[in-house]
């Protein structure tokens, strides 16, 4: 039973290595950074957020801060004051849930510019019913019953697994 041997330890250096491979870092504004007069919608556009993702706010520790605020908060620049400012200067913020989201500086929102709002996408639909996860086995599965919300993760491994299952069975 060597190939089953086989198939296992691959399978676990997959499961090791994929969660820290698909996750996204977007580092906000790129290598520009979190600053004054920049467009962050503009670089926001056609960038495909996804939960699990992660958002990075670069910027001199003490010139700037990043605020999560809501619609109104965005619109207004203003923030409620029990909303407490990321200050560090390399703020991580892990993206937990779809739907839109609001960062601003609480300094220069209004006169610089520096506010960003977007659009988290949920977690990837099951294989069978997802356009881009193209080589599942046909055969209906279990996971593939009724569109159940599973990552981006897990929807690659059920292809990995789909695969080894191919490459084997032949
Ligand atoms: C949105 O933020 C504003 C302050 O910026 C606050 O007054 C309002 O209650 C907030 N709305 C919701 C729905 O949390
Ligand atoms: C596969 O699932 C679809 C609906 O999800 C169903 O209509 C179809 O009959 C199923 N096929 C098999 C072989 O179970
Ligand atoms: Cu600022």
């Amino acid at each position: 039973m060597a190939s089953s041997l086989w198939i296992l330890v691959v399978i676990a250096i997959v499961a090791i290595t994929l969660p820290s491979t698909l996750a996204t870092d977007f580092t906000v504004g790129d290598d520009n950074g979190w600053l004054l007069d920049y467009n962050y919608q503009a670089w926001a556009m056609g960038k495909d957020f996804r939960v699990g993702d992660r958002l990075i706010f670069d910027y001199p520790q003490g010139a700037h801060d990043v605020l999560i605020v809501n619609a109104t908060g965005f619109q207004q620049c203003t923030a409620p004051s029990n909303v407490v400012p990321l200050t560090t200067g390399h703020d991580i913020i892990p993206l937990t849930a779809p739907g839109q989201k609001w960062y601003i500086c609480s300094y220069h929102c209004a006169t610089g510019n520096m506010k960003l709002s977007i659009t988290v996408l949920p977690l990837v639909q099951s294989p069978v019913a997802s356009p881009s996860t193209g080589a599942v086995p046909s055969a209906n599965s279990s996971s593939a019953a009724s569109g159940i919300a599973i990552s981006k993760y897990y929807a690659l491994m059920i292809r990995v697994l789909g695969m080894f299952m191919m490459i084997f069975m032949v």
